[in-house]
């Protein structure tokens, strides 16, 4: 099955994608008021806090004022909910939509579907892999694979001796598959003793962690696929009478606010910055894609990341 892949290049690749105003945006019509764009939007879930930031910056952008007609659909995590959503919206005949898938496979009929109903698609955070051909006009989220390496080379460079428990984001997701395989690849997977997934959720990566401490009591470095399951670990680790930060060291990624928090408490190690924040991004690309314009296949949000120097004036300047 061809897996959809990116040149993981640090700015947009600009792939020129023209499309016909009229026959690319469903009926033909943007619907509403004339010039308003109706936009169907299914979101995964809000298991975390990046999600929430997402589900904020994509509301606070696909607004009234600036000319859009939103429906937005809250998936809980359930990829079933997402496709009865985006069939809902084909049925609507919106003119664009966009989604976060919560897993990479499993939508090869939806998004016939919707190619044949010839309504753009905008792919918001996660990746899919399908066999259907060109499923979306453009693709807006992080370098997963680059995240996992920038983690990875921080231990590498300051734990060289780790014995790594791996604490994974939701199994199948494009998150967890790509920053696993970025991560593996430069810490070795002889230095990792354990995997399990939490889920992307504090209390599953919580639940995840408290297993790990009995069934891997020579760990002493998390790596967790998110801030919130780094947040389980702390409560786990904490009930085991052990010191986060310190017996256990811990990495993850995302960089929202709580996470920057346990950062600057020392509870964490190193954190890796995954920017939610793009709602403005979304906004543009779906004003371009209906008025023909041409837009990148892909859009990188850049990240950056952040260790135990971070302070809070930083931290509460920070958007999200
Ligand atoms: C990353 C996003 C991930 C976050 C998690 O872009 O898909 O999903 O890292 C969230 O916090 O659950």
């Amino acid at each position: 099955m061809a897996r959809k892949t990116f040149p993981r290049t640090a700015l947009a690749a600009l792939s020129a994608v023209s499309l016909l105003a009229l026959g690319a945006c469903g009926s033909g019509e943007a619907s509403g008021g004339g010039d308003t764009i109706s936009v169907g939007f299914s979101q995964l879930g809000a298991e975390s806090g990046w999600r929430t930031a997402n589900t904020e910056s994509v509301k606070g952008n696909l607004t009234a004022e600036n000319g859009f007609d939103l429906t937005f659909v809250d998936a809980q995590q359930k990829q079933e909910n997402q496709i009865k959503a985006l069939r809902d919206f084909i049925a609507q005949d919106v003119d664009v939509i966009a989604f976060s898938p919560v897993i990479e496979t499993g939508w090869d009929e939806v998004l016939q579907e919707i190619k044949d109903a010839e309504i753009p698609l905008v792919l918001v955070d996660r990746t899919v892999d399908t066999t259907v051909d060109d499923p979306y006009v453009t693709w807006i989220g992080a370098d997963f694979k680059q995240e996992g390496i920038t983690a990875g080379e921080w231990v590498v460079e300051n734990a060289p001796d780790a014995k790594i428990f791996e604490l994974q984001g939701t199994l199948g997701s494009g998150a967890q598959v790509d920053r696993e395989e970025g991560f593996d690849s430069i810490v070795g997977e002889e230095n990792i003793v354990g995997k399990a997934t939490g889920n992307f959720t504090r209390a599953e990566g919580k639940a995840a962690v408290e297993a790990a401490l009995q069934a891997y009591p020579e760990m002493n470095l998390i790596f967790a696929h998110n801030d919130d399951m780094g947040l389980g670990a702390i409560e786990a680790i904490e009930a085991a009478g052990k010191v986060p930060g310190v017996d256990i060291q811990i990495v993850t990624i995302d960089g929202v606010k709580d996470g920057l928090k346990a950062l600057h408490d020392k509870k964490f190690n190193y954190v890796v910055e995954c920017n939610p924040a793009f709602g403005d991004q979304i906004a543009d690309a779906i004003t371009k894609i209906v008025a023909g314009e041409e837009v990148p296949k892909e859009t990188i949000v850049v990240d950056k990341a952040f260790d135990q120097t971070i302070t809070m004036e930083e931290i509460d300047a920070r958007a999200f």
